[in-house]
């Protein structure tokens, strides 16, 4: 009811909706009425009324509501079960319980807030309260895990497609996980899988998207290197358009993959910063220095060192000459 309410009035954009039509429409009382009005002043969301005129909406802050999301998402699967929670340890850590628990393919887990986000290898992801869209897919793909590593690829191309189609500006992509706009992160994936040794049981996909930060907001070690939708543009988007696009493109992306899979890989390769570049892997007892010079159907990065040969990347930590400060 409250979402009914919020979404007539949002409707009128800055109109007068009175209490007498808010009732006749929804068919609940006046008073029903006036008491969600006042649950959604508490929710932070500005409305001003008059006992002649009504209700009017003057501005709302930037609430993730999962109904709402829903009802206008296009998708067939993925967020058609979708948890929110406002706190959470980590949103990969509740979708790994969820999928443990047998929740479906394309179950969707957002917070508001992350206390101990998670970034690859062990790292740490911010996640402040209110400022990002910090979520999780699960995915039940019929593949073996060495076929994984695509799926983070996929998801990367996914949320570049949104971003640009959401912000007008096209975003580059770090390969294989990271979401670029002019040398800084705006985007991180965490891809977590528990599977068999010739089967995967189920695929975690965490997606984190820095949206309304300042980068003042940012701790001092990474205030260089990561950026926000914000940052970018100087406008403010809201979370819920992000989260549609997001898994809609997502959805595509994902269901195309048998048939596709060679275009998708192309159109990742156009969104590459890795392609080109002088790049150094490193990895437990090595370090590769050389040129990006191709990224394979199956989403390995191929680099050439100066003597002239070829190692194929499956994973591992790539600094991009020129980008986070690897000079
Ligand atoms: C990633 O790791 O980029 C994966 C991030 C995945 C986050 C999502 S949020 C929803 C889901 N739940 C989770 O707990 N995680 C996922 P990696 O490539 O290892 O990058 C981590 C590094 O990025 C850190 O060591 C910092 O240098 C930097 N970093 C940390 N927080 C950042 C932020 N908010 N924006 C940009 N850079 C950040």
């Amino acid at each position: 009811m409250k979402v009914s309410i919020l979404k007539t009035l949002k409707d009128q954009k800055g109109q007068y909706v009175s209490g007498e039509a808010l009732s006749n429409r929804l068919g609940v009382s006046r008073t029903a009425i006036w008491k969600h009005i006042a649950a959604l002043r508490e929710e932070g969301h500005s409305i001003e009324s008059s006992s002649r005129k009504g209700y009017k909406l003057l501005s709302s802050p930037d609430i993730i509501l999962a109904e709402e999301i829903q009802a206008e998402l296009a998708t067939g699967v993925f967020g058609r079960e979708m948890i929110y929670m406002d706190t959470v340890s980590s949103t990969n850590t509740v979708a790994k319980e969820k999928a443990a628990e047998n929740y479906p393919e394309g179950t969707v887990v957002i917070a508001n807030h992350q206390t101990a986000g998670k970034g690859r290898l062990g790292r740490k992801w911010e996640s402040a309260r209110g400022t990002g869209i910090w979520m999780s897919v699960i995915l039940r793909p019929d593949i073996t895990p060495a076929q994984a590593p695509l799926i983070t690829i996929f998801a990367a191309l996914a949320v570049a497609r949104a971003l640009e189609q959401v912000t007008g500006v096209r975003p580059g992509v770090k390969w294989p996980n990271d979401i670029v706009y002019h040398k800084a992160k705006v985007c991180g994936i965490l891809t977590e899988m528990s599977a068999e040794i010739e089967q995967v049981n189920y695929v975690v996909v965490g997606i984190g998207i820095n949206v309304h930060h300042n980068i003042e907001d940012y701790p001092a070690a990474i205030r260089e290197t990561a950026t926000s939708l914000k940052a970018v543009t100087g406008r403010r988007f809201e979370r819920k358009t992000i989260i549609k696009n997001v898994l809609e493109q997502f959805e595509e992306v994902y269901r195309g993959t048998q048939d596709v899979k060679k275009e998708l890989i192309e159109e990742y390769k156009k969104y590459s910063l890795t392609l080109g570049s002088m790049v150094k892997v490193t990895s437990r007892d090595s370090i590769i220095e050389g040129e990006a010079v191709e990224i394979t159907d199956e989403g390995e990065l191929m680099v050439r060192t100066k003597d002239g040969t070829t190692h194929t990347i499956f994973s591992g930590e790539v600094s991009v000459r020129g980008l986070y400060g690897y000079v």
